[in-house]
């Protein structure tokens, strides 16, 4: 096993195990019946292209080392996405109030969205991982948006690609626009949050009996 496998394992092991404690939560909302404000979760390891890149822009050596893992916060990261806006101060709730991690930082780009466009609500926290030489106090971010500002998001991280963040004038202004657009959709959703939620709570219900038909 190489050195960078070492230094990532116990990152791999907190995805997974955040991954599994926040699906965790998304399943309880639904044993007791109750609209679940997590829609659903992903996470990765940073790929170390990445984690070359963003070491390399913040002045941190390349090297597998505690400076590098303290310092770029989202090598392991978790992604909530919720329905409603509203959703998303229920979740960073439920997750300042666990006593398996420690939240440290956060960053709320929804009141303040980036110059780009982004809005998404970041929680860094330190989370312990067992490991079999001892515990190991990770740091990871969990990103909490709603379904339209991941569809905005995850569109502007492809095109990133393309253009490598020098995007010309009329792409960056119609991204603009886009994420406009995207946080008017949230508030009309919310607006009628109600009537969603109690056609999805009929649907749950009868959809064995719905599937029949
Ligand atoms: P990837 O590929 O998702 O891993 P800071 O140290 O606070 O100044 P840092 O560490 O970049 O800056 O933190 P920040 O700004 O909170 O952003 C961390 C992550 O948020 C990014 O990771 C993205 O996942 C997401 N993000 C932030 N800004 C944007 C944006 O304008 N567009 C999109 N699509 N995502 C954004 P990475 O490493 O950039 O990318």
């Amino acid at each position: 096993m190489g050195q960078w496998d070492v230094f990532l394992s116990p990152y791999k092991q907190a995805v997974d195990e955040l991954k599994v404690k926040l699906k965790g939560m998304r399943s309880q909302f639904g044993i007791v019946n109750a609209n679940s404000p997590i829609e659903f979760v992903t996470g990765r390891v940073k790929p170390l292209a990445s984690i070359y890149d963003k070491s390399l822009l913040k002045g941190i050596p390349f090297e597998p080392s505690d400076k590098l893992g303290s310092e770029l916060q989202d090598i392991a990261g978790v992604r909530i996405m919720c329905q409603f806006v509203d959703d998303i101060s229920t979740v960073t709730q439920l997750i300042r109030q666990r006593d398996d991690m420690k939240v440290i930082e956060e960053k709320d780009y929804i009141t303040n969205s980036k110059p780009s466009g982004y809005r998404s609500h970041h929680m860094i926290i330190e989370y312990p991982v067992e490991t079999v030489q001892g515990r190991k106090i990770v740091v990871a971010e969990i990103q909490i948006r709603t379904l339209a500002m991941n569809f905005w998001a995850s569109i502007e991280h492809s095109l990133n690609y393309k253009y490598k963040g020098e995007f010309p004038d009329e792409i960056k202004d119609r991204l603009q626009n886009a994420a406009e657009a995207a946080f008017r959709l949230d508030e009309e959703m919310s607006q009628i949050r109600s009537e969603i939620q109690e056609a999805q709570a009929y649907f749950n219900e009868y959809k064995d009996d719905l599937a029949i038909l």
